[in-house]
């Protein structure tokens, strides 16, 4: 057995007690990978030839922003059109700080450059979605994703000014207060950024800008940086598996190496990276509030050989207790009510006991709302 599987046996053992471990900066290196990272040949991916790029129309948010009817028409017409049919668009003069988005960038490099006892004081605890995380080791015991991750919660409520600010360095120490300042920054920026696409969306939609805005005025949202290390075989596994983001709106800013892959037509599409620009999608949360007429779509990470990616992923939810019901001018188009009530608490929750790698998690959810409520 490799020496970075810290821990005994090799199949997992019991969830709370006893978690297998990587450590990327020799895994990395290895060219037989553990089984654990295999994944079944029917969802390896086809590295070669490359699948063809996705077209996400980019938008030009400054331009929607300014209230120019022309730019605002497109811009709405252009999303509503990419939503419909896979959920994936991309922004462009968003208005966000380049020299931020870089800050972002090299504190990753330093935190997952560390040696791993170091990030492992962050360690993500067994049934929480915050802190350090590899693998999701302790959750699965096969089909690993090859990555390492940092997530942590962001709220707007005004009374959380420094929630981010405040984990870092309650986690990690005083030493971390830069680490944490940054990663409040961006959330801040990604929390605002967030807002004007829902008000994008909202017209998109035909509805009321503001409808969408002021639902996810005071959002607790969650911010992941994912650290992809090389893979010396990389058309063995996956480095994000086949998801759909529960949540409502996710933000992603992929560094230049690339990876994200979508699947639309039965085929994964790869997504360029373009540093000027957010890749944004709906999550299942969004498509139940938009009564299903937008999508949330299956999506992954794949690894190369070569060099280690990042991407950082902000993923908008609403404030816990709020009530996730599509507003009445969308159900006409369906003429019923596609979900039931629901809070983003009970699907978080949820999706925590019954995580599913496909596309079915809302209707699974959706008929476990129905069940309890009989
Ligand atoms: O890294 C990427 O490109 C995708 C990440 C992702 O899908 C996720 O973090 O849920």
């Amino acid at each position: 057995m490799s020496p970075f599987i810290l821990s005994l046996p090799l199949l997992l053992p019991s969830k709370e007690t006893n978690p297998l471990v990587f450590d990327a900066s020799i895994l990395q290196n290895e060219t037989n990978i553990p089984a654990q990272f295999v994944w079944p040949d029917h969802e390896k991916p086809r590295l070669e030839p490359p699948s063809p790029p996705l077209y996400v129309p980019p938008i030009d948010l400054k331009a929607f922003i300014s209230g120019e009817p022309l730019a605002t028409s497109n811009a709405s017409r252009l999303v509503h059109s990419a939503c419909q049919e896979h959920g994936f668009f991309q922004v462009y003069n968003h208005g966000v700080d380049s020299n931020l988005i870089n800050d972002v960038h090299r504190i990753m490099n330093l935190f997952f450059g560390m040696p791993l006892s170091e990030k492992q004081k962050a360690e993500r605890k067994f049934g929480e979605y915050c802190g350090y995380a590899s693998s999701f080791t302790n959750r699965f015991s096969s089909k690993l994703p090859w990555k390492e991750t940092l997530s942590f919660r962001y709220s707007a409520d005004p009374k959380c000014l420094n929630i981010v600010h405040d984990y870092f360095l309650n986690v990690m120490g005083e030493d971390f207060s830069e680490f944490g300042r940054v990663c409040q920054e961006y959330s801040k920026a990604m929390s605002k950024l967030a807002l004007d696409i829902m008000e994008l969306l909202g017209m998109s939609l035909g509805i009321d800008p503001s409808c969408f805005r002021d639902f996810y005025e005071e959002n607790d949202s969650i911010m992941r940086l994912n650290y992809y290390p090389p893979c010396k075989k990389p058309d063995q596994t996956l480095g994000t598996g086949p998801h759909c983001d529960p949540t409502s709106l996710t933000i992603l800013h992929q560094d230049n190496v690339g990876g994200l892959e979508v699947f639309v037509d039965e085929k994964w599409h790869s997504i360029a990276p373009c540093s000027d620009a957010f890749v944004v999608n709906i999550g299942d949360t969004f498509m139940a509030l938009s009564n299903g007429l937008y999508k949330s779509c299956l999506h992954r990470a794949v690894v190369n050989s070569n060099t280690p990616r990042k991407s950082l992923a902000f993923f908008l939810s609403p404030k816990m207790d709020k009530v996730v019901r599509s507003p009445k001018a969308l159900v006409k188009y369906n003429n019923q009510r596609m979900y039931p009530d629901f809070t983003w608490s009970t699907f978080l929750e949820f999706t925590q006991k019954h995580y599913r790698a496909d596309m079915k998690t809302l209707d699974a959810f959706s008929s476990w709302l129905q069940m309890e409520k009989k």
